[in-house]
């Protein structure tokens, strides 16, 4: 009878919250998505849809091609390849592939007829400037972080040529050559004027990577600075990364009072002939990261982890640092079954002091599907969270409910830049 009433007294409050958290406006605190002032770099489309890195991977479980002739075609023949393999020789039940007709049904596109050259002559027709509007408008998208690699040869010029920036993309900027590659790096920064050392570096070195990382700051506005990390990196350790980041980094993101957002947990090139399709998960330390929260309280961290195992343990640990706000359900922990038990964990341990999604896109329509696919499930926890508030007799406004969706959605996350 209990359990009746309880589900009774559900339902007018879920299509409440249903729509609250459908029409709330998102920030998208991590993508790979350019401002379309970088042209080429900006990603749309059937046939990029088609060749996104998570499909490649699924491709190769079906087809038998060697992996150096799947790479010598084209990207239309790669694309009619893994349409052929994952959409018409079998269902397209992987998240990555369902969400490729999410996006084409939600553009108003019919995909029952399975018609790739029909689809691909309606994406000729679209201008990108009104496709990044109507993407972002279907999505529920007001910003847009993108990932900023000075260390990218054709993104670098774009930046030093200077443009007029769309004010919904804000940068972010990434640094995983400088702390994982200093030896090819330094070389590097010494050709764009940076007197750095590579080998046993002395404390202008440092002082000139600080240098470097105000100059791309400066140049690019970051809002914040951010590295991926392999699931073995360790802080601190007896490397140049470690003094990096401790003589570097971190006074940099004090003094010009920026998030440092690390993601640990990739296995990079754990099957190099997949190429970017080719990283792994890994288990990550996460002494590290309490570590560098507890050493280092007037630094901010942003962090998601790759591995479904260090989940708990992250939550935990925001419990610990304030310091410290996670974010995301990240890459292949981006599935419905995953993003529920990540989302319905972090809710339970850490209120609404989190962000719990990013959409990781790197191609513009994407973000459809990726925030349609994820708004359904924060609206399905918090349905359940609320409705077990309403069992106590506590009752919630809709203000409330906004305010609450309104922090999750990028609220959280900005207000910590500014705490
Ligand atoms: O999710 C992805 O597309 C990955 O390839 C990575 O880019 C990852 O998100 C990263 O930022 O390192
Ligand atoms: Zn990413």
């Amino acid at each position: 009878m209990k359990t009746i009433l309880a589900e009774a007294s559900r339902v007018p409050i879920a299509k409440q919250i249903e729509d609250i958290v459908l029409s709330t406006p998102v920030v998208d605190v991590h993508t790979h998505l350019y401002d379309p002032a970088f042209k080429e770099l900006l990603l749309w489309g059937i046939d990029d849809l088609l060749v996104y890195h998570y499909l490649v991977a699924e491709v190769f479980r079906y087809s038998d091609l060697p992996y150096d002739k799947f790479w010598a075609l084209s990207k239309i023949e790669q694309a009619d390849l893994i349409w052929d393999a994952l959409f018409i020789q079998h269902s397209p039940i992987s998240e990555a592939c369902r969400g490729v007709l999410t996006t084409l049904h939600l553009l108003g596109l019919d995909v029952k007829k399975r018609d790739l050259p029909a689809l691909r002559q309606w994406f000729a027709s679209q201008k990108v400037e009104t496709h990044v509007t109507r993407c972002m408008e279907l999505a529920g998208l007001k910003k847009i972080y993108m990932t900023n690699s000075p260390f990218d040869d054709v993104e670098r010029l774009v930046w030093e040529k200077g443009f007029r920036r769309d004010e919904r993309f804000a940068a972010g900027l990434r640094i995983d050559q400088l702390l994982l590659a200093w030896p090819e790096t330094a070389p590097r920064l010494v050709r764009w004027g940076y007197k750095v050392e590579a080998g046993a570096p002395p404390r202008k070195t440092f002082d000139e990577v600080r240098r470097f990382l105000a100059d791309w700051t400066k140049r690019i506005d970051a809002q914040y600075v951010m590295v991926s990390l392999p699931s073995n990196f360790e802080f601190p350790a007896k490397n140049i990364a470690t003094q990096l980041i401790e003589k570097a980094v971190l006074p940099h993101c004090r003094e010009h009072g920026l998030p440092f957002a690390l993601m640990p947990g990739v296995r990079r090139a754990v099957n190099p002939q997949l190429k970017l399709a080719g990283d792994g998960v890994g288990l990550t330390n996460l002494e590290a990261l309490q570590n560098l929260c507890a050493g280092f309280p007037e630094n901010k961290f942003l962090t998601t982890v790759l591995a479904r195992e260090n989940q708990h343990e992250l939550c935990v640990l925001a419990r610990k640092f304030r310091n410290l706000h996670i974010f995301g359900c990240w890459w292949f922990t981006n599935v419905p079954y995953l993003v529920d038990e990540i989302t319905r964990m972090r809710v339970e341990l850490l209120g609404l002091s989190f962000t719990p999604q990013h959409s990781d896109a790197r191609v513009l329509d994407q973000i459809v599907y990726k925030w349609t696919h994820s708004r359904g499930i924060i609206a399905q926890v918090l349905v359940d969270k609320y409705s077990a508030l309403g069992q106590t007799g506590w009752q919630i406004s809709r203000a409330e409910i906004e305010r609450d969706v309104k922090d999750l959605f990028g609220g959280a996350f900005e207000r910590f830049f500014k705490q």
